[in-house]
């Protein structure tokens, strides 16, 4: 197969096509060039960089989608910096989960019970036809969850979810899960499986589509959007999505001050440089001292350097110069 695309993303005529043949590679290409979003197409060109393979031969090919990466890389920087987010206008939090599945399903209905959104409830098809954006509010931190329509309408667009860092599947059948899973093939996010209105179901019918949930290896959900409905399974629901994320908390502090209630948050292993860098760019240069208390702590106000590493729920104090 003589790959044109292949040579596009290269973009010079003279190089040689290899052919790459591991299937992790040809799935990331095919869902580079349908990507609609550079955020997705950064995110697929990192997958097919990891699958290349090592030989001499593959070296130039290589080199071009570094660069490649590079050049999406500095777009995205300039689209941050710029303020502008998505294509739709949608700018990714530290935390974003995305609630996805067929019409009449019940996402309207959740993302207005779990965050402060408001979207219209209707059992009329295809009432949201953007994206809807609500943010749940757990633990003293902000998750940012987004409706996107329904998978079967013409608005439906799977950037969204591939680029997330959690996918909550919504069905109200166990057998609308397999479709769901085609469409999205390549989310690289953990995925929930959130199965809605329970409500309908006898004792023995849910403990049945538990036992076909557990079988099959599944992360999920069973809940009901009944207002007060008992055992409706949203607090576990809510507790499932903040546990998907990979993220540690860190309070922020300055001398005398007491600590920040909300927590920056930071990929694991982030420094203390990092969170200064966070909290403002070019801060980390103007601090003279550091002191952390919590985990990771040898004891309360421990002096660190900028370059010491994080754990979850540490207080960080800054003294600038
Ligand atoms: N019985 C029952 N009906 C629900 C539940 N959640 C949503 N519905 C109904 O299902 C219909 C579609 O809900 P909606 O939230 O608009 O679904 P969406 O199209 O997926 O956004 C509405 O009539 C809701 O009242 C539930 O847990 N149980
Ligand atoms: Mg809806």
């Amino acid at each position: 197969m003589l790959c044109g695309k292949r040579l596009a993303v290269c973009g010079k005529r003279e190089i040689m096509p290899i052919n790459v043949n591991d299937p992790e590679y040809v799935k990331a290409e095919k869902a580079f060039y349908e990507a609609s979003t550079v955020e997705e197409q950064l995110l697929f060109l990192s997958k097919m960089i990891s699958h290349m393979p090592g030989h001499k031969g593959a070296e130039n090919l290589r080199q071009q989608l570094t660069t490649k990466r590079k050049r999406l890389e500095g777009q995205i920087e300039k689209k941050k910096k710029s303020g502008r987010g998505t294509k739709v206008g949608i700018r990714k939090d530290d935390m974003q989960a995305i609630l996805v599945g067929k019409t009449n399903v019940g996402k309207s209905s959740l993302l207005n019970i779990l965050t402060n959104a408001g979207p219209r409830v209707s059992n009329i098809k295809y009432t949201t036809n953007e994206p809807q954006v609500g943010m749940m509010h757990y633990m003293n931190c902000q998750v940012q969850i987004i409706e996107v329509p329904a998978v079967e309408g013409d608005y439906f667009d799977k950037s969204m979810a591939h680029t997330a860092d959690t996918v909550l599947m919504m069905v109200d059948k166990f057998e609308d899960i397999k479709e769901l899973e085609e469409k999205l093939y390549m989310v690289t996010g953990k995925i929930i499986i959130v199965l809605n209105k329970i409500d309908l179901l006898t004792p023995k019918e849910k403990r049945k589509l538990k036992a076909r949930f557990q079988s099959n290896k599944y992360k999920f959900q069973m809940i009901s959007c009944i207002p007060h409905w008992p055992e409706n399974g949203i607090d576990e629901l809510k507790k499932k999505i903040f546990e998907s994320f990979d993220i540690i908390r860190v309070h922020t502090k300055e001398p005398g001050k007491v600590r920040s209630p909300l927590p920056v948050i930071l990929t694991p292993d982030s420094t203390v440089k990092d969170v200064a860098e966070k909290i403002l760019k070019g801060f980390s240069k103007r601090v003279k001292k550091i002191k952390i208390w919590g985990p990771g702590s040898k004891f309360g106000g421990q002096i660190v350097g900028l370059n010491h590493r994080l754990k979850d729920l540490v207080t960080v104090e800054f003294t600038t110069k």
